[in-house]
């Protein structure tokens, strides 16, 4: 992996040391009704960082929880936290106060940043938390109107602001798991962490140039987005085109008309673009990056044939910060995820924590710059065993070392002995045209002890029901085994997700 100096500020690396390199004209964030240069936002991040240590005390390693959709200004408070020596808790703008509460206590937060228009659930869930940390934590509204919001007390201080020199292992940044099995775990991240996602991934796999515009679906508060929009394009001196509702014809646009060349977001994004093409000229697209869910060869395919763009695949988690195996121009099988991206070391092993052979399911190990650190979690010795960092995901490794992914580790179907991967069951109905989405679970069965159940979100145009059923079922039979076609197909105008876009299958396991 990367070398870092023993000291380093990650705020000052990207954005003072990208302006040293690159100049501090070159624009840099585009929101809803603003475009800021590289100048323009050091100068808001340093008046912002001074309002904090100066204004409200913030002292280094304070915690400070942000609330805001991605916007420059969010984006500004997220550097101000850092250069001012301050650990960043960013959170998904769509949780309400009692969750917002638990990751106050959780993080014991001294301060917490949020666009105006979100205030209400974080007002309710500081006052909540006061009396278990002691004191109320500060609240700073930006974005607003208001006399006292942060956007005009900054105005009343001068940049610059020397930043707060950090060790490179310091805090700097706590984020939440999605929580799709368990309660979310908090994250912790140095600043050398921060740094290496952009000198590993993005510099090694995507490697932008300062001419390349950013766009995604992302929030900042989930790491894919926090990487992709953030820190990657100012790492590179490039520019990012920021999207408060990033719908795919948001994503759409952003690429046709406001000249976005690398695009940011999952899966079932890159479907519902597909499915709105029309009208939308996609030359300038160079590079599409799909993570957060497995990417089906089917969903690769239609878009390369769309767009003639070949697709990156990858896979993170926000126990490692960003993506650590993933496809790139030299390695590329659709399907497949790829390899451990240049700093990383995969393995596939067993229960017992041995290597299996290639060919062989069993659990992806992750070793590299960066590893999991939970606050103050027991998990932490079920994430992080002998050495790797497990990420609850079921891979094969072919002969050739690409890494094909099975299921999460907690997902694969076990009916009668056999193991069915959901996975390959979706990947066959969704080479059906009529199939939008699908998610296949396993469901309890007298007989097999699981069953193959398979969730199917209709294209329009077609109708649900027994016919449509046998012909789903027909079809993944003459694509894969036998045993794996689902038992029972039901149809749903939606699937289950979080909020950062993740299937919930628990939630279909538990469907009557
Ligand atoms: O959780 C994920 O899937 C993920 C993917 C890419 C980068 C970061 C994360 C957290």
């Amino acid at each position: 992996g990367p070398a870092y100096p023993d000291r380093l500020n990650c705020a000052e690396q990207l954005l003072d040391a990208t302006i040293a390199a690159h100049g501090a004209d070159r624009a840099c964030l585009t929101g809803e009704d603003e475009s800021w240069t590289y100048g323009e936002l050091r100068d808001r991040v340093d008046r912002i960082a001074h309002v904090l240590v100066e204004e409200t005390g913030l002292v280094p390693g304070g915690r400070v929880l942000l609330r805001g959709p991605n916007s420059p200004w969010t984006a500004a408070c997220w550097l101000a936290v850092l250069k001012a020596g301050g650990v960043v808790v960013t959170v998904l703008p769509v949780l309400r106060a009692a969750e917002l509460a638990t990751v106050l206590r959780s993080a014991r937060v001294t301060h917490a940043l949020c666009d105006a228009r979100f205030l209400d659930d974080l007002a309710t869930a500081c006052a909540d938390s006061a009396a278990d940390l002691g004191a109320e934590p500060a609240l700073l509204a930006y974005g607003g109107t208001g006399a006292d919001d942060l956007t005009v007390r900054a105005q009343q201080h001068p940049a610059p602001f020397t930043a707060v020199r950090v060790a490179a292992d310091d805090a700097c940044m706590i984020a939440y798991t999605s929580g799709t099995t368990g309660a979310p775990k908090g994250c912790v991240h140095f600043h050398r962490d921060v740094l290496a996602i952009a000198d590993t991934y993005s510099a090694r796999v995507l490697r932008p140039t300062p001419d390349d515009v950013f766009t995604g679906s992302p929030p900042f508060g989930f790491t894919f987005g926090l990487g992709g929009l953030l820190v990657f394009p100012l790492r590179a001196g490039a520019s990012s085109i920021l999207l408060e509702r990033p719908r795919p014809e948001a994503l759409l646009d952003a690429v046709s008309q406001r000249g976005a060349t690398i695009v940011f977001t999952a899966p079932t994004a890159y479907r519902a673009m597909l499915a709105r093409l029309d009208g939308h000229d996609l030359s300038g697209l160079r590079r599409c990056v799909s993570a957060g869910e497995h990417l089906p060869a089917a969903t690769w395919q239609a878009w390369y044939e769309a767009t003639g763009v070949r697709m990156l695949d990858g896979i993170g988690a926000t126990e490692m910060l960003h993506i650590f195996v993933s496809s790139s121009d030299e390695h590329l099988r659709p399907g497949s995820t790829g390899v451990p991206v240049p700093g990383f070391t995969a393995a596939v092993l067993d229960d017992e924590g041995r290597p299996v052979p290639d060919g062989e399911p069993g659990h992806l190990a992750i070793r590299g710059p960066i590893g999991c650190r939970y606050l103050a979690d027991e998990r932490q010795t079920v994430y992080v065993r002998h050495g790797w960092n497990l990420t609850g995901d079921t891979y094969v490794r072919d002969e050739d070392g690409y890494l094909w992914y099975r299921a999460r580790s907690d997902d694969m179907i076990v009916s009668a002995g056999y193991n069915i991967s959901p996975s390959e069951v979706e990947e066959a109905l969704l080479t059906a045209p009529e199939v939008e989405e699908t998610a296949v679970v396993g469901v309890p069965d007298p007989e097999r002890g699981q069953i193959a159940r398979a969730y199917v979100v209709l294209r329009e145009g077609t109708a649900p029901g027994d016919d449509t059923a046998a012909r789903l079922k027909e079809h993944v039979r003459e694509r894969i085994s036998p045993y794996k076609t689902p038992r029972s197909i039901e149809f749903l105008a939606a699937l289950p997700r979080t909020a950062t876009g993740k299937l919930q299958r628990f939630k279909l396991r538990e469907a009557p």
